[in-house]
């Protein structure tokens, strides 16, 4: 029996690679560096550091900078990312997240966020549905970025219950193999690429029934 959901945001709740992409392929550009959309696969739910480490590696220029310099690159495409932002709205949400998110309300299941993003507080506020949420994970307070399963546990901390007594919802690799990794039952958002480890998977999150998942 569950007691408790714990959800991805880009890729779940709404779709914000599409917005991460164009900042980071700005960037790269600036950098010599050209990324295309099969690239970007890689950076769903790696933090912005590992990303911008991923598109400097693809580049060849892995060496060419320092820490400080690479942190400078990351505050610019952060900046560029938040003001991409600026637009998104509750009609942003992905099909049928909402309707999902109101059954589990409906069934008083605790609901938390499990985000790389260190934008979540305010894509959610975009979005209107922050207030629905019981715990919000701070990935500034974690040691490990997915696919360690520490952000999963301390979602389930937060909530007050068991990672086994959970269901994660991710659309990423990295993020199925966090929850698997700490017993929490996987449920795969599947868009572009297969997920594998998945224990189900979906398109959209109002192909499941809230009754049904709970009994997992
Ligand atoms: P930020 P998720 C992840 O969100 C994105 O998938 C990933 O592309 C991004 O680099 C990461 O958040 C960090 O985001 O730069 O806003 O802190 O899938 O874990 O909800
Ligand atoms: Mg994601």
């Amino acid at each position: 029996m569950k007691k408790g959901f714990v959800f991805d945001l880009d890729g779940v709740i709404t779709d914000t690679a599409k917005l991460h992409y164009v900042a980071w392929k700005d960037l790269a550009a600036m950098l010599g560096i050209e990324i295309d959309l099969a690239f970007n696969e890689q950076l769903k739910g790696v933090g912005r550091m590992d990303s911008l480490e991923k598109i400097l590696a693809y580049g060849g220029k892995k060496d060419d900078l320092s820490l400080a310099q690479k942190e400078t690159l990351a505050e610019e495409k952060n900046n560029h990312y938040v003001e991409l932002l600026q637009d998104l709205a509750p009609k942003d949400l992905l099909p049928g997240f909402k309707e999902f998110l109101d059954s589990a309300k409906a069934h008083h299941i605790p609901c938390a966020v499990a985000s790389a993003s260190k934008n979540a507080p305010f894509i959610l506020k975009k979005l209107e549905v922050f207030t629905e949420f019981d715990a919000i994970v701070d990935p500034a307070t974690l040691a490990k970025g997915k696919p360690d399963p520490e952000i999963f546990i301390r979602a389930a901390q937060a909530i007050h219950i068991a990672p086994e007594e959970a269901v994660g919802f991710e659309d990423a690799q990295a993020g199925i193999e966090g929850i698997k990794a700490c017993g929490m039952f996987a449920v795969g958002v599947e868009t572009t690429e297969p997920l594998h480890q998945a224990d189900l998977r979906v398109k959209q999150l109002n192909e499941l029934s809230v009754e049904e998942l709970l009994q997992k």
